[in-house]
């Protein structure tokens, strides 16, 4: 028996990273148990298990699943109820965005930043293509950077194109599964093909914006970084996953709103206008900044506010 990692799932088939560092295709045994979860897929890149090899085919069986510390989901389509599991034991998310060509609007990011919230998994800022940006754009990348710290993410500024913030980023990824999250065109693929050019991933998958909405059929897949860690490339993944998360409770995630919130007079305080609430008071102070709450009340305002 060995112990290994899933770094690729194509349908029934896994290549699996053995602790030995070597990598080897697998099968799933037949009648693996798994999990409660009711998904399309039992076990996703990230996940550990255990392997018996097969003879002297350098092929394997995987026979068990190890637990997972957390994982994200998505729906596996549109009309479906069932979720594919995209990725598991994932230890920090990074947000790549561009403050020009795209555009992020700080919705997006708050939207983002709830369901890493949600899922209970770090999330860091990476802020691209500041080789582009005017005295304008840096003007919004400083309030944007200046608002996340202040909350306590991690920010960071990077330029693909002139190489600056790119040794510092690495190392924060440093021996990390690193979920690599972002709208399409701001840079994920080059970001890793400039960590190892053997990855050779396509670049400006201008199809990507074809997809949307689409039953997406591609799997995530796991890059092992040659300085240690992972990183998931996710093509196609707007945003990320499905999070649980009911209407009551959207205020948890936010970590500003949610520490001013236990001073609130209501136990059940959504802050939107009840009497002697603490974080509109914190608003109106410019304690909680008044973008980040008006992106609160649009969330609480969608009607699909379980977010997707
Ligand atoms: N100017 C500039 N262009 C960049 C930078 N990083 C990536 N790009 C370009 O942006 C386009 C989209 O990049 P890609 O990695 O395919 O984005 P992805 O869709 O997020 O994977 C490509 O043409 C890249 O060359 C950067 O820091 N500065
Ligand atoms: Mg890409
Ligand atoms: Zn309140």
């Amino acid at each position: 028996m060995e112990k290994g990692k899933i770094i690729k799932s194509v349908g029934s088939r896994y290549k699996v990273l053995l602790d030995s560092g070597r990598t080897i295709d697998c099968l799933l045994r037949g009648k693996l148990r798994v999990n409660e979860i009711r998904s399309t897929n039992p076990i996703a890149v990230g996940d550990n298990v255990e392997i018996e090899l097969s003879g002297t085919s350098g092929t394997g069986i995987i026979t068990a699943l190890l637990d997972r510390k957390n994982y994200i989901l998505r729906k596996a389509s549109n009309l479906s109820k069932s979720s594919q599991i995209i990725a598991a034991n994932i230890d920090q998310v990074l947000l790549m965005l561009t403050i020009a060509l795209p555009q992020t609007p700080l919705e997006f990011i708050d939207r983002f930043l709830i369901t890493a919230e949600a899922y209970r998994i770090p999330a860091r800022l990476v802020f691209n293509k500041t080789d582009l940006y005017g005295k304008e754009e840096m003007e919004r990348l400083d309030q944007l950077v200046s608002i996340y710290t202040g909350i306590g993410y991690g920010c960071h500024r990077l330029s693909l194109r002139d190489g600056s913030g790119f040794d510092e980023l690495k190392t924060v990824m440093k021996d990390k599964i690193n979920l690599i999250s972002g709208n399409s065109g701001v840079g994920k693929s080059t970001l890793l093909n400039l960590i190892d050019p053997a990855f050779n991933i396509r670049t400006e998958e201008i199809s990507d914006f074809h997809k949307q909405g689409k039953h997406i059929t591609t799997f995530p897949q796991m890059y092992r970084l040659p300085f240690g860690g992972f990183a998931i490339d996710t093509p196609g993944l707007r945003g990320f996953g499905i999070a649980d998360m009911e209407k009551n409770e959207i205020y948890h995630f936010f970590p500003e709103i949610f520490r001013k919130s236990k001073d609130c007079r209501f136990y059940n305080c959504l802050h939107l206008d009840e009497p002697e609430c603490a974080v509109r008071k914190a608003v109106e102070k410019e304690e909680i900044n008044y973008l980040r709450y008006r992106s609160y009340l649009n969330i609480m305002g969608d009607d699909n506010a379980k977010y997707r």
